[in-house]
């Protein structure tokens, strides 16, 4: 029939103009998530965009993930950002000469040969290695790409719950905004208040200079995210044995990482040893998350600051998260799609994205970065937690919506959650990697 056959053809063209957004971002050996705004390479970013890359060409999905761990520190952390020599310093703040890893991170074990920030970003990074692996497993075993990125990815996770787990309760802490990937979250606003900004003048925001005032987080965080970085760095970039002037216990950051441990108990299956220590990692995880960070009032998980002890009373995207979790008790993500579909995310009637912050919070902002606005590695992760779940025909009204609004936003970094308005850049890459890997 025609109209079939036209809506396939349409399809196939969206997932060619997906594939030209990942290709023209690529940049030899690993792809950035923005040519004007983000000229480096970004952690959670390589990873979202391995996993569409696998579809596309599983050798360089498998060189994506190898060039951010080629850069990861002796103490097992992956950084942030991986920056590209070639790449003015003017282009991208703050640049190699404020993190100064090969001098500040020395003590870290930051590496020799490539400059890098000093912090990380949500652990995507075994799933993705997983999820790239099983696209072409014999590719995989051919180049031994497990056996290579699992001892790193192993260290990475070692890293993050013996360095990080300040609140002693096994759970990561993040101890700046940045980590969290979701920069400006009103999660951020109270544990941050104590925080001195760095002065005005002081630094130069690059970013204000190919995006939007009103889409970016304002001076006053920058100035708060300069002196907390600063003082992460001039302390050696030790976490340990100091006191973190900002340390939250994250849901989202936390279910990543019980996520990539069950993917890394399906790698260790894969190469012949022992998955169980994976396997009760990730439900140690779990369970710390539900037993700590499940707020029965709100119907979803919130973030805790360890440094008072209280959780954050607001209502974030990043506490819907956990969903993703195959061992979940049943009745919490039941509580998580039903807190997903109810007034405050609006999933279904006022939304067909899930908004970053709640739509009623006092912070809601439609168009300022993580502050409302839908984000599409979110949506994504929070289709497969549908799927996971049992929720078949929200997860494939999810999925509908995902690609129609990257189609309609020009690979958007992020949208008007009400409307569907482009923000921030277009031709952003996650946005793209995630739409290849829901028309495949
Ligand atoms: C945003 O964060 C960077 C700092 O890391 C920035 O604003 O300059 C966030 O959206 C983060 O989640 C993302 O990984 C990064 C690159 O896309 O941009």
């Amino acid at each position: 029939r025609a109209t079939g056959r036209d809506e396939e053809l349409r399809r196939e063209e969206f997932g060619l103009q997906a594939a030209q957004v990942l290709e023209g971002n690529w940049r030899g050996a690993s792809t950035v998530p923005s040519l004007a705004l983000y000229p480096h390479q970004w952690s959670w970013d390589s990873a979202f965009i391995a996993i569409g890359l696998r579809h596309l060409s599983p050798r360089r999905a498998q060189c994506e993930l190898e060039t951010l761990l080629d850069a990861q520190w002796a103490d097992g952390r992956v950084p942030h950002i991986v920056f590209n020599p070639a790449v003015p310093l003017g282009a991208y703040f703050p640049s190699p000469d404020f993190w100064r890893s090969s001098t500040a991170g020395r003590a870290a074990g930051a590496p020799d040969g490539v400059e890098t920030s000093g912090i990380v970003q949500p652990p995507v990074h075994a799933l993705a290695a997983w999820l790239v692996h099983e696209s072409d497993p014999e590719l995989s075993r051919r180049r031994g790409f497990l056996e290579r990125v699992q001892p790193r990815l192993a260290a990475w996770h070692n890293y993050l719950t013996g360095c990080r787990d300040f609140g002693g309760a096994g759970l990561a802490a993040v101890v700046h905004p940045w980590e969290s990937g979701m920069d400006n979250s009103p999660c951020w606003d109270e544990p941050l208040d104590h925080v001195e900004p760095a002065p005005a003048g002081s630094f130069r925001r690059a970013d204000l200079e190919c995006g939007e005032g009103a889409d970016r987080p304002t001076d006053l965080d920058y100035g708060r995210y300069v002196r907390l970085a600063a003082q992460y760095r001039d302390g050696g970039y030790r976490d340990a044995g100091r006191e973190h002037a900002f340390a939250v216990e994250d849901p989202g950051f936390n279910a990543l990482l019980a996520l990539s441990e069950h993917a890394l108990a399906e790698i260790a299956a894969e190469l012949g040893q022992d998955p169980a220590p994976h396997r009760a990692r990730a439900r140690r995880l779990t369970g710390a998350l539900v037993q700590r960070l499940w707020d029965e009032d709100t119907g979803m998980f919130l973030c805790r600051d360890v440094r008072t002890g209280r959780p954050v009373r607001e209502m974030s995207v990043t506490g819907l998260l956990p969903l993703v979790l195959p061992g979940l008790p049943g009745r919490i993500a039941g509580a998580l799609v039903h807190t997903m579909s109810g007034p405050h995310f609006g999933l279904g009637t006022a939304t067909d994205l899930v908004p970053s912050y709640d739509l009623h919070g006092p912070a809601f902002d439609a168009c300022r970065y993580w502050r409302g606005p839908a984000w599409f590695n979110v949506n994504w992760l929070l289709e497969r937690g549908l799927r996971q779940h049992g929720a078949t025909v929200r997860a494939d009204a999810l999925e509908q919506a995902l690609l129609a609004a990257a189609d309609a936003s020009g690979f958007a970094e992020y949208v008007d959650p009400r409307t569907g308005q482009a923000r921030g850049a277009t031709g952003f890459s996650w946005t793209a990697a995630v739409v290849v890997d829901l028309l495949a």
